[in-house]
C-alpha cells in the first residue's frame, strides 16, 4: 500500500476542517477559546489520522500491518507500522473529547497498543497480558476513553515490544488543551526519534541490535529526505519531539535560543519554561520547544554526531593520520582501483560516493549526504533545516529553496596562505 504525498496533504487538511466543523457543531457563537479550535499539528513527512464523529465520540481506526518504507531514495525496508506508514498517523484530539480507537491487527503475530503517558482506565492501557488479552492476527479491538489531559504523547505496541517497535510501530498522540492556549503558536510541528538496524544489503530491520544502529531518523526518514520546517519571520513555532528509539538524543537548534515549554506532562506553567539551545529528549520522553522564527536556513539536528550519519561500518580500524600509501600500492596490484581512505578525515567520503568511485552494497545510503548552496552538507540521519523567510504566507509549508543571505553576511575567505596572520597558539609540550 502506498500513500502519495498529495493524499497525505489532503488527509491532513481534511482533519483540520473536521476539527473546525466539530468546533462549530458544538458551537456556541464565537466564544473566546472555542473548544476544538486548535492549530492542527504538522507531522514531518507524515499525516494526521481523520476520525468519524459518532454520537459525540471521535472514532479513529488504526491498522497494524507490514509494508515497504523508504528512508530516503536508495534505501527501503519491509517495516511494520500503522495504516501504511511508519510512524503511524498522528492522532490529534482535544482535552475533554471522548475517543474510540479501533485497532485491527493485520500482522502475523499478536499485538496491542499502549497509549503512552495517558490518563485512562487500567483496562485501556494496552499492556498485553496485564491490561487486556492480546489482539490476535485478524482481530479488531476497541479502546475507548475520555481525554483528561493535554500534551505531546505517543502510542506504541506493548506486545512483543522489542520487535514491534524496532520494526517501526509507533505514532504520536497530540492532545490540545480545552479552551485554547494562552500563548498561541502559529506553526506546530511534531516528529518521533527512532533508530534502525538495517544492515547494508538487507531489507528487514534487525530487532536484536542494541547499540550499533545504521539509520537514525526523524519520523522514519533520514536527511536529506526529512521535510524542512518552514516558517515566516516572526511567527511563533512549536516543535514537539518524542523519542521511542533506544538512545537519548540531544536535540539542537541553530539560530535561536528556544524555550522548552512542555513535555508528556502537557504545556508547563510559564514559570517553568527555560531557555536552551540543546534539549535531551530521553527514551520514552517528549519535549515541546518553541521559538520566534528568525530569517535564514538553520540546522535542527541531534547533537550525537554519529546520529547525523547514515549507515557506516562499525568495526573499521581508525585510519586518521595513517600513511598507508605503500600498502595501497600493494593492494592495487591485487585489486586495481583500490583506494585508501580516511587519512586526512572523512569529508572526502561524500565526494567519492558522488563521483561513483565508491559503490556501496545494495539498499544502503552513503554515510554523508545532502547538498546545500555552498556544497556538500556531509550529514545524514537526524538532521533537517528550519527555513524562515519574510515572505512566506501563513499556513504555506512549501520548501522555499535556499536562503538568500543579505550582502556582507556570509563568512568569507581572506587568505589561502596556511601561514597567514599571527594566531596565538598554546605553548608546545615540554620534552619528555
Ligand atoms: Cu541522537
Amino acid at each position: 500500500m502506498s500513500i502519495s504525498r498529495r493524499n497525505l496533504l489532503v488527509a491532513a487538511s481534511g482533519v483540520a476542517a473536521l476539527a473546525d466543523n466539530a468546533a462549530q457543531a458544538q458551537g456556541a457563537a464565537p466564544p473566546a477559546n472555542p473548544r476544538g479550535a486548535y492549530r492542527p499539528v504538522r507531522t514531518l513527512n507524515g499525516w494526521t489520522l481523520p476520525y468519524k464523529l459518532k454520537n459525540g465520540v471521535k472514532e479513529f481506526h488504526l491498522v497494524a500491518e507490514e509494508f515497504e518504507h523508504e528512508f530516503a531514495p536508495g534505501c527501503r525496508a519491509k517495516v511494520w507500522g500503522y495504516n501504511g506508514s511508519t510512524p503511524g498517523p498522528t492522532i490529534e484530539v482535544v482535552e475533554g473529547d471522548r475517543v474510540r480507537i479501533l485497532v485491527t491487527n493485520r500482522l502475523r503475530e499478536h499485538t496491542t497498543i499502549h497509549w503512552h503517558g495517558m490518563i485512562l482506565p487500567s483496562g485501556m492501557d494496552g499492556v498485553g497480558g496485564l491490561s487486556q488479552p492480546s489482539i490476535k492476527p485478524g482481530e479488531t479491538f476497541a479502546y475507548e476513553f475520555p481525554i483528561r489531559q493535554h500534551g505531546t504523547h505517543m502510542y506504541h505496541p506493548h506486545a512483543d515490544e522489542m520487535v514491534q517497535m524496532a520494526l517501526g510501530m509507533m505514532g504520536m498522540f497530540i492532545m490540545h488543551p480545552r479552551g485554547g492556549e494562552e500563548v498561541r503558536v502559529d506553526r506546530d510541528y511534531c516528529f518521533l526519534l527512532h533508530n534502525w538496524a538495517l544492515r547494508p544489503g538487507t531489507w528487514r530491520p534487525d530487532p536484536m541490535v542494541m547499540q550499533d544502529f545504521d539509520l537514525w531518523t526523524f519520523n522514519s526518514k533520514v536527511f536529506p529526505a526529512i521535510d524542512p520546517l518552514v516558517a515566516r519571520t516572526g511567527e511563533r513555532v512549536r516543535v514537539r519531539v518524542g523519542n521511542l528509539s533506544m538512545w537519548n538524543h540531544p536535540i539542537h537548534m541553530h539560530g535561536v535560543e528556544y524555550v522548552v515549554t512542555g513535555s508528556d506532562g502537557g504545556r508547563w506553567p510559564r514559570s517553568q519554561w527555560r531557555r536552551e539551545v540543546t534539549e535531551i529528549v530521553g527514551v520514552g520522553q517528549a519535549r515541546d520547544i518553541e521559538f520566534t522564527a528568525v530569517p535564514g536556513d538553520w540546522a535542527l539536528h541531534c547533537h550525537m554526531s554519529h546520529h547525523t550519519m547514515n549507515a557506516m561500518g562499525h568495526d573499521i580500524p581508525n585510519n586518521i593520520g595513517a600513511d598507508a600509501e605503500g600498502l595501497a600500492e600493494q593492494m592495487r596490484a591485487a585489486l586495481p582501483g583500490y583506494m585508501h581512505m580516511g587519512r586526512d578525515g572523512m569529508a572526502e567520503h561524500q565526494d567519492h560516493v558522488d563521483a561513483g568511485h565508491m559503490k556501496g552494497p545494495e539498499n544502503t545510503l552513503p554515510m554523508m549526504m545532502g547538498k546545500g548552496p555552498f556544497g556538500n552538507l556531509e550529514m545524514g540521519g537526524m538532521f533537517t533545516v528550519i527555513k524562515v523567510r519574510d515572505d512566506i504566507a501563513p499556513g504555506d509549508f512549501r520548501d522555499p529553496g535556499w536562503y538568500a543571505n543579505p550582502p556582507g553576511t556570509v563568512a568569507r575567505r581572506v587568505s589561502t596562505d596556511p601561514e597567514f596572520g599571527e594566531p596565538v597558539r598554546a605553548p608546545p609540550l615540554s620534552p619528555k
